[in-house]
């Protein structure tokens, strides 16, 4: 009785001077405002002067104001990610819109409304931190779910299925795909010798490939790809029945990408052209939305899909398992500082909570270590989930105590369990139903390194996604695959690639081999090679619709368009255009040759946004150019101007030109007479007053269908 006396005397005890010191601390932070002091909270009095003996003598190394700014900079980088290293993030919430209580214990998947805030980081994968966004990559989307039961993060990618079934393999993968080791070079592309020399021995590869020649690698934008999980999960509910899960995040906006030659004039243009993306679009309130699919799979029906649901090379089409909309994902927010949220932000996959687990893919099993391993060299030891991006909004108890960069005061005797010497009851270890349960499997022995024959299907899936593709999606899959193989140095990885891709489909495999002026491909000699395996599974159904990027009906909001204009530009049309626009939730700009005005027909001033120089046709989603005789003339003889029109109608963007305007599609043989053939795409209108809505509603419905594939002459386009 006495001792608890005592106990509870030195705790209040402790109480007070820890109060003490904490309003001490708060009257000196709240010291010397707008001043700068040093990091010890000292006003410096000159930031521009080091302290020298003499104006012009030598600096002394007394002097503790520079040497602690200079050694603060010296330490300014931390180890990049070793992959993911370039990124973007934002904050927001995930709101459930359909109760998942029968499936899932997880407490912010239970009520209908529950919003979870949120932190998420895109990425691209190969490149360095300062490499550019528009490369042909693979990208991340990381989600981390501050729960009120934990951290939970999905940390999934933008393409459904992985190059590797084997965590073992994963550092062979990322060593040949990043530049190589004695040049380091090609910098953010896959393009070069090693990795496809690694593909062409690793069969299994095939599926990933597929995807990643597609148009799914080079998003039009962050916020219009869809993100996976990739792996399949658990979700367990509280009478202790699993489901396994795969998690889909399907964009409001659709999926889009961009042409691959655009996207290279991007890489230069714009390095930054998805961060920026991301960050004006959140900035302007055009907040970025995904609904979260679930497919479940009762635990007796996996194992009757015809191929192995553990294999991370295979994905479960929609069709036969369909996509059931659970919630959505919306980004408001826009980071306070990039080092502090979007570099420190450390996800994990095995950071789950209860009523979400693991499935036995082989792969995820390997993901479940490297994470926080990693983070304990790039963020300098084991206390990186005290930074504030990384912390749960949950409390968290537990005796790991100390290590680099501790920021937790932990007070008392006590830094063990079991023990009887804390008082109170905190820290209890919680035996029963709140504590994560992990799902009790049977595993079956023996303990064996040996790949499951199931995971032998290394192109049914390769085939079936080729078979969903568009005829326009198709051939960008193959100019895709021309272009890597043609930066290959060795035929003989070039000639394995196109044997192998004869197990796909041998029409792609003829159209790639044709180009690179290799043998014909050869399925026989990839049947022979090691790793090759016969088996293929037949799925029920030939194609997947959902598979496919190639379909509309998502509208125009946040598209960019741009208004190409000289001296002499007719604006009526103009004027009415925009309005609709902007109704429509697009924006356009101004461009011309020079910043500042130009002067409008009936002699008003038009403001100009960019010059044709600083922001090329690749910037924009659609290009208008309005009438006015001399403004059409002055473009015209504009190469930049000719440039960005012919630019915009290579990449099969919408065009639309009014009256004189059409004179700068005349290279084309656009306009040349009244009725020639309708070119898809290309919107010529006239300036009639009463046609100018009409006109609009043309142009807006043209934009929406994105890209105009079946455009004629577009490769004799020499831009
Ligand atoms: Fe990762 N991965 N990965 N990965 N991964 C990392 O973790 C790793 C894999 C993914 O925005 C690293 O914090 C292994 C699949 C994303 O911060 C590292 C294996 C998928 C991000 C790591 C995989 C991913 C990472 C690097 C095979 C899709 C960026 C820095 C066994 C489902 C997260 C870091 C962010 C990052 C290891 C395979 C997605 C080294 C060992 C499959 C989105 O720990």
């Amino acid at each position: 009785m006495a001792q608890s006396k005592q106990d509870a005397q030195r705790k209040s005890k402790a109480t007070e001077v820890a109060l003490a010191k904490q309003k001490q601390l708060e009257s000196f932070s709240q010291g010397p405002e707008n001043l700068l002091t040093t990091n010890q909270g000292v006003v410096i009095p000159d930031n521009h002067n080091s302290l020298k003996a003499g104006v012009r003598g030598p600096t002394l190394l007394e002097d503790f104001i520079l040497r602690e700014k200079i050694t603060h900079f010296d330490h300014e980088r931390i180890p990049e990610r070793v992959v993911h290293a370039r990124g973007a993030g934002a904050h927001g919430y995930f709101e459930l819109t359909k109760s998942m209580g029968e499936y899932t214990r997880a407490d912010f998947l239970q009520e209908v409304g529950t919003r979870t805030p949120v932190f998420t980081r895109f990425s691209t994968v190969v490149g360095s931190r300062g490499s550019s966004d528009t490369v042909r990559d693979v990208r991340g989307f990381a989600v981390k779910f501050y729960t009120r039961e934990g951290n939970y993060d999905l940390v999934g990618n933008n393409i459904p299925v992985f190059f590797v079934q084997d965590a073992m393999k994963f550092p062979d993968l990322v060593h040949a795909l990043k530049p190589e080791p004695q040049h380091e070079m090609p910098q953010a592309a896959s393009a070069h010798d090693t990795f496809w020399d690694f593909a062409s021995l690793m069969p299994e590869t095939t599926h990933m490939l597929m995807w990643v020649m597609s148009d799914r690698a080079i998003p039009r934008s962050f916020r219009m790809m869809e993100g996976f999980g990739v792996h399949t999960f658990r979700l367990v509910n509280a009478k202790g029945v699993s489901h396994f899960v795969k998690f889909h995040w399907k964009p409001k906006l659709g999926k889009h990408g961009l042409v691959w030659d655009e996207a290279q004039k991007i890489a230069g243009k714009d390095p930054d052209f998805h961060r920026r993306d991301l960050w004006e679009c959140i900035d302007q309130g055009n907040f970025p939305e995904w609904e979260l699919g679930l497919q479940l799979i009762p635990e007796d029906k996996a194992e009757s899909l015809g191929f192995d649901f553990l294999d991370p090379t295979k994905l479960i089409p929609e069709e036969m398992v369909p996509v059931l909309t659970v919630g959505r994902l919306v980004l408001n927010r826009n980071p306070d500082n990039f080092f502090s949220e979007t570099e420190q932000v450390a996800f994990h996959p095995g950071h789950v909570v209860p009523g979400i687990d693991f499935s036995n893919d082989p792969l995820l099993q390997g993901r479940l270590f490297s994470y926080t391993d990693t983070q304990l060299s790039r963020l300098g030891g084991p206390n990186f989930h005290e930074i504030p991006i990384n912390r749960g909004v949950c409390p968290f108890h537990n005796f790991q105590r100390d290590g680099m960069h501790r920021m937790l005061v932990n007070k008392g005797q006590v830094s063990y369990e079991p023990n009887s010497l804390a008082s109170g009851a905190e820290f209890r270890v919680d035996g029963g139903q709140q504590g994560f349960q992990s799902f009790t499997e049977a595993i079956e022995p023996p303990k064996i390194r040996r790949r499951s024959p199931s995971f032998d299907d290394h192109f049914s899936q390769a085939s079936f996604f080729w078979n969903s593709q568009s005829p326009a999606e198709k051939e960008h899959i193959i100019a895709a695959f021309q272009f890597e193989l043609s930066k290959v140095q060795v035929p003989a990885v070039r000639q394995r690639v196109v044997d192998n891709l004869a197990h796909v489909d041998s029409k792609l495999a003829r159209k790639v081999a044709e180009s690179l002026g290799i043998a014909a491909p050869d399925a026989k000699a990839a049947a022979g090679r090691a790793g090759f395996r016969e088996k293929r599974s037949k799925l029920p159904i030939e194609a997947s619709p959902a598979l496919s990027m190639d379909v509309n009906g998502h509208g125009i909001a946040t598209r960019k368009v741009a208004v190409l204009v000289a001296n002499g530009v007719e604006i009526g049309a103009l004027r009415v255009i925009q309005q609709a626009l902007q109704e429509a939730g697009a924006s356009s700009r101004i461009v011309a040759a020079h910043l500042g005005f130009v002067a409008t027909s009936s002699g008003q001033q038009l403001a100009v946004d960019h010059t044709l120089e600083n922001m090329p046709s690749v910037m924009f989603d659609a290009v208008l150019v309005p009438g006015g005789a001399a403004s059409a003339q002055a473009l015209t003889r504009n190469g930049d101007a000719v440039h960005f029109a012919l630019e915009a109608y290579k990449h099969c963007k919408t065009i639309c030109v009014i009256g004189e305007g059409v004179q700068l599609l005349r290279t084309l043989g656009i306009g040349a007479g009244e009725g020639g053939p309708a070119v898809p795409g290309v919107v010529i209108g006239k300036n009639d007053p009463p046609l100018r809505a009409q006109l609009a509603q043309e142009f807006i419905a043209a934009m929406a269908r994105h890209r105009h594939w079946t455009r004629p002459n577009v490769e004799a386009v020499p831009a």
